[in-house]
């Protein structure tokens, strides 16, 4: 069976070219189970469209048998048109990732779409092509005993079959099969080079599954609620096999929470040490938890060769932290990883939300004023966004008005309020939003820190581009008011 995995070109503004762990995974799975015919299609990187490069294997005589699309919600729409270019070839579709998991029906409603994988998909995707090879029918009646399969049975009903439990047995997934992506096209997870280094070989790696908190905007559709870690040996293979065999110059941790268990997040780093592998400098894309850090575990990052930190500092306001986002976690514990991490000479990353419901102009000005004091090396200022399926999205439902249901909207860091509710107004929100901006950004200290960063000048169109749509806006989006 011939697989083309694809991730669907973005139009999310501000999304990076980081490789896609999760199609990695479903490769790495493919290759350990007797499937060697499996080609990566990341839209982020390619230089022709899923249809090219689905016409190029015909005109080889080479077609792909079945086409596995990726997508989380701001990318759905795209997830379908690759569906829909690979469905009028002949392939078989098969969609999967955070949306599909959240929002299966929508996608089962498509004629473009066979088959959609809720959860995890290392064992679904073989379990799926086992039955396909000896029959191609994508109503077969053996589907019914794939777990978080969604299909259509023989008379065309929608069958949705119960969840696939979490894998406990993290260890024994097939690592990814890093070898299939074009590395030398993912030249950064900036900024931690800058962007400088025009050979980057830029990895990332998943040390655990899973977050126990409950952060009412957070989606957590596939990893869950429970924390699956890997084993620190298990973990250094791979560490590895990414500086040595892959020879990355970059890694990104891409975990969930990867410092839930302080002791591990310390031996983990005392490993790498002591295995040399300190040589090639990493992040943790998406942040740590405040309240799981001390000043030694900084420190043995930054011996493990980390070089920046970041923090979901959310809110300067107490309510809206403690009641509203539900962080579990308390301003001193913010102040003393930040402290902590400047001693360890670590640089350092904070991610402030603007406009939860229940925000006034007061509580976004505490805010403001919470990231001027704590002043992290990178700020990302974000507009609070309602994924379906969390506690925030039922909220909005239920109390405010969603102004838009166009999934295209939904990214982060996009510049314009995604919901009204109460008094909270987007013109509000928005406003201190560039505020923050503003704020934070054209202090004449951050002004010469940006003009001594070489980014500002190698990227100078985009960031040109970034400090238009941060400081002025961008064109209200449709649906928008
Ligand atoms: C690393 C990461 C990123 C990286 C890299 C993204 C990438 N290309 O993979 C960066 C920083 C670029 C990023 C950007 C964004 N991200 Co992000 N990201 C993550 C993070 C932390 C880990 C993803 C990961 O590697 N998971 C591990 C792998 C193994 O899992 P996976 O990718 O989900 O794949 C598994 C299953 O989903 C399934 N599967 C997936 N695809 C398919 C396809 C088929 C055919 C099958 C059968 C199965 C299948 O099988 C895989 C193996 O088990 C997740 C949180 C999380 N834990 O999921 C958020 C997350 C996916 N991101 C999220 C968001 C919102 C974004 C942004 C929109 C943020 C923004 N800027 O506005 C952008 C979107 C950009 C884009 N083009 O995708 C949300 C998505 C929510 C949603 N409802 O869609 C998540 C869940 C975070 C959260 N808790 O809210 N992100
Ligand atoms: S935001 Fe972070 S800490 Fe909160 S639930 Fe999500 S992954 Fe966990």
């Amino acid at each position: 069976m011939r697989v083309l995995l694809v991730s669907p070109e973005s139009k999310v503004w501000n999304s990076r070219a980081h490789l896609h762990n999760g199609l990695g995974y479903l490769a790495g799975s493919l290759l350990a189970n007797g499937y060697p015919d499996v080609t990566l299609h990341d839209g982020a990187v390619e230089d022709v469209s899923v249809a090219q490069a689905l016409d190029n294997a015909i005109a080889e005589k080479r077609p792909y048998d079945v086409v596995g699309i990726s997508a989380p919600t701001v990318l759905i729409d795209n997830g379908w048109a690759a569906a829909h270019e690979a469905k009028a070839r002949g392939a078989i579709t098969i969609m999967g990732g955070p949306h599909l998991t959240l929002q299966p029906d929508e996608s089962m409603q498509k004629p473009e779409v066979d088959l959609v994988v809720r959860g995890e998909g290392e064992d679904a995707i073989i379990e799926i092509l086992r039955i396909l090879e000896d029959g191609k029918s994508v109503s077969d009646s053996r589907f019914r005993k794939v777990l978080g399969l969604s299909w259509h049975d023989a008379n065309g009903r929608v069958m949705h079959n119960v969840e696939r439990p979490l894998r406990p047995d993290v260890d024994n997934i097939p690592l990814p099969a890093y070898h299939l992506f074009k590395i030398e096209r993912y030249t950064n997870l900036q900024p931690l080079t800058d962007g400088l280094d025009p050979h980057a070989r830029a990895y990332t790696i998943v040390t655990s599954r899973g977050c126990p908190y409950k952060c009412t905007y957070c989606s957590k559709p596939i990893t869950g609620d429970t924390w699956r870690a890997r084993s620190v040996e298990s973990v250094i293979k791979e560490w590895r096999l990414l500086v040595k065999d892959m020879r990355a110059t970059e890694i990104g941790v891409t975990d969930d929470i990867w410092n839930l268990d302080m002791k591990r997040a310390k031996e983990l780093c005392r490993a790498i040490i002591a295995e040399g592998l300190n040589t090639v400098p990493w992040v943790t894309v998406h942040g740590m938890k405040v309240n799981h850090t001390d000043l030694e575990l900084f420190q043995l990052m930054k011996a493990a060769g980390c070089k920046r930190v970041g923090f979901g500092v959310e809110n300067g306001d107490e309510y809206i932290l403690k009641r509203v986002i539900k962080k579990s976690q308390t301003f001193d514990q913010v102040r003393a990883a930040f402290k902590n991490a400047r001693q360890a000479k670590l640089q350092t990353m904070g991610f402030f939300i603007f406009g939860m419901p229940y925000e006034t102009e007061e509580t976004m000005e505490k805010t403001i004023q919470l990231a001027l004091e704590l002043d992290p090396d990178l700020a990302h200022f974000m507009i609070a966004a309602p994924y379906p399926g969390t506690e925030l999205w039922k909220l909005v439902e239920k109390e405010g008005i969603l102004f838009s249901h166009n999934w295209d909207d939904y990214a982060i860091q996009a510049d314009k309020a995604h919901f009204q509710i109460g008094d909270l107004t987007a013109e509000l929100v928005e406003r201190k939003w560039h505020e923050a901006n503003r704020r934070f950004f054209l202090r004449p200290s951050r002004i010469a820190r940006r003009l001594m960063m070489a980014d500002t000048w190698r990227n100078l169109p985009r960031r040109m581009q970034d400090v238009y749509r941060v400081m002025v806006g961008t064109k209200a989006k449709q649906g928008a008011p």
